[in-house]
């Protein structure tokens, strides 16, 4: 069987070497830092799933995949990866986060109902939306545990005979018809075939590959749910948008009473570099997002954020991911440029990049992704 050798053991990278190991690879995975770290953009508890799609509908035939396999992971992990707590993606009628959820849902007729604003209020009374909001409501949706999510799959892997490696660092890579190379900090790989899952080191570890992706640190604040909190305990995951108000995302009351509730600025990114990041939270930023609540989640602007936290996007000019075939190498496999919106798609990316290292092609729709569409504009 072949060598693989896979660049990045976060979500993606992670969720790859669990596939390429089950079909029978001879998996080598590499990771400069500890199993689930906090250092990338698979860490903070929690990541939205849902399936109305309203960035474009061609993601839901992925969602639906990637379901069925949040399914089966959480059959077999030893702890929860995936909960559902139904999805609210609410605000102006002509936002996208309405409309385009609406779009999707329509399409692709998955389930959902559409709620005026004294039905979100009596439905969900943390939120406060003004009379003319809208929201759609969809039942299917609700939250991933990254950190967990990744252990699951790095338990996938190891249990099928994956060659796990941390703490190594990964200098380069070259490939040529005959194999491909890794040189790392403990020392050269030899493999038949790469796939690399880089996530905010692309820029640096793939140079080649005419894709302009802008890392952006973003910030994940939880506040104390207090009185509300029997609310926010029961309540969904939502996203909303209003022209006067930045789109903010959240969840609900994850981790008990004591345990706050997270909400972040869906796109409110700052350009940085992976390796020199500020990983501390400013009160400026908590205060920033307090005034953003106030309007809609009043109950968690009371008080100071009991916790907040650092992450990165990797986004392109698009917002769509990049996964494909290397355009250069036809032994190389890319998966980067997520830009905020991917680990939804964790377990049907792993599948789709094993599908492309051993045969070249998926049968997944993944066209709107192609790592060559940049190099064309
Ligand atoms: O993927 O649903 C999502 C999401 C919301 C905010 C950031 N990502």
């Amino acid at each position: 069987m072949e060598t693989v050798i896979v660049i990045g053991l976060g979500g993606m990278g992670s969720a790859a070497a669990a596939h390429l190991a089950r079909r029978g690879a001879q998996v080598i995975g590499l990771e400069r830092f500890e199993p689930a770290h906090a250092m990338g953009s698979s860490h903070g508890g929690s990541r939205i799933i849902r399936q109305s799609y309203f960035e474009d509908p061609a993601y839901v035939p992925l969602l639906l995949r990637a379901y069925e396999l949040w399914d089966d992971l959480e059959a077999s992990a030893d702890e929860p990866v995936r909960t559902l707590t139904g999805g609210l993606y609410a605000g102006d009628p002509d936002s996208l986060t309405f409309s385009g959820s609406l779009l999707a849902s329509q399409q692709w007729d998955l389930p959902h109902e559409v709620l005026d604003a004294a039905e979100i209020r009596r439905r969900f009374p943390h939120f406060t939306p003004a009379d003319h909001e809208v929201g759609l409501f969809e039942a299917a949706a609700g939250f991933a545990r990254p950190e967990n999510t990744v252990r699951a799959h790095l338990a996938r892997a190891f249990a099928a005979g994956a060659d796990l490696r941390f703490g190594v660092r990964v200098l380069d890579w070259s490939s040529n018809p005959s194999g491909v190379t890794v040189r790392t900090s403990e020392g050269e790989l030899r493999g038949d075939r790469l796939v690399v899952c880089p996530g905010a080191w692309a820029p640096r570890l793939l140079e080649e590959l005419e894709v302009p992706i802008t890392i952006e640190r973003q910030v994940m604040h939880w506040f104390p749910t207090g009185a509300a909190y029997a609310s926010f305990a029961a309540g969904p995951i939502y996203i909303h948008e209003r022209a006067d108000a930045a789109q903010i995302y959240g969840f609900p009351a994850i981790d008990g009473p004591d345990g706050g509730a997270k909400v972040a600025f869906f796109r409110m990114g700052a350009e940085c570099d992976p390796e020199t990041i500020a990983r501390d939270v400013e009160a400026w930023e908590d205060e920033r997002m307090r005034e953003r609540l106030a309007l809609t989640l009043p109950a968690l602007a009371h008080s100071p954020a009991s916790d907040a936290k650092a992450c990165m996007y990797s986004t392109t000019p698009d917002e769509h991911f990049v996964i494909g075939m290397h355009p250069a190498y036809d032994n190389v496999v890319v998966a980067c440029g997520f830009s905020g919106h991917g680990f939804k798609f964790v377990p049907v990316v792993g599948e789709i990049l094993a599908d492309l290292a051993l045969g070249g092609h998926t049968p997944h729709a993944v066209d709107l992704f192609d790592p060559t569409r940049f190099a064309a504009a």
